[in-house]
């Protein structure tokens, strides 16, 4: 049955491009079951308010426990099995390949999108009462919000349940899949503004092509990413 993945978010309009593409088409097909819901309709007050001033004092706001307790409350009721709570976070453990297929096995997703300042720290030892709780990062950098990235992890874990990527062969050379950067790649023509494809690849001699595509993967990644390689 489809795999199910929640989002709340003060912003679910971000997520509107999950109608488009690759998702988009794995929502029609009944792969994923892609629910998106605002934060604010957990609030109670007229202002329907997500955030106040911190504890001690310091820079920026701090989002509010009850209004997350509802949301996380009101979705693991409706769902069938215990899910992983994900909160994107700059503080969070790294987000990898093997995290994307990690996540790619499991039923039910839940991404809380938070801003960066914070969410109450309760709030994530509730979360934990409801769910398996993953705080998660993109890379070393901060963005405001944790909306863009849950939708690169969605992006990332989606295109690896099953039937979702229409050829599963192209899956598996892919950067990062075995541990080194792609090889480059060429299409028509063979010289194309006086730049050839390497001659190799015209050859047909399909050894040959292996091994240097596998030489270009070692050399690139070297070169770009030396911390994936053994010392
Ligand atoms: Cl997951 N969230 C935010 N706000 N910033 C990030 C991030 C996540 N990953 C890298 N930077």
């Amino acid at each position: 049955s489809a795999h199910r993945i929640d989002v709340v978010s003060i912003f679910p309009g971000f997520f509107d491009v999950l109608e488009v593409s690759l998702l988009g088409r794995a929502r029609v097909a009944g792969l994923l079951d892609v629910r998106v819901h605002d934060l604010r309709d957990w609030t109670t007050d007229r202002h329907r308010t997500v955030d106040d001033t911190p504890y001690g004092g310091g820079a920026g706001m701090v989002m509010k426990a009850e209004p997350w307790a509802q949301a996380i409350d009101a979705i693991a009721e409706d769902a069938a099995s215990e899910p992983v709570i994900i909160f994107p976070s700059p503080a969070g453990e790294r987000f990898t390949q093997a995290t994307a297929r990690e996540l790619s096995e499991e039923p039910h997703l839940v991404f809380a999108c938070g801003r960066y300042e914070g969410i109450d720290e309760r709030v994530y030892t509730h979360a934990a009462s409801r769910g398996r709780v993953r705080a998660i990062s993109l890379g070393d950098y901060v963005l405001n919000g944790g909306e863009v990235a849950a939708m690169a992890m969605i992006e990332a874990v989606g295109r690896l349940i099953p039937g979702v990527v229409g050829n599963p062969a192209s899956l598996v050379e892919e950067s990062h899949e075995d541990g080194l950067l792609e090889y480059p790649s060429y299409t028509k023509p063979a010289v194309w503004r006086g730049l050839e494809v390497p001659p190799v690849l015209l050859s047909g001699n399909h050894g040959a092509i292996a091994a240097w595509r596998r030489e270009q993967q070692v050399q690139r990644t070297r070169e770009r990413r030396p911390d994936l390689l053994p010392d």
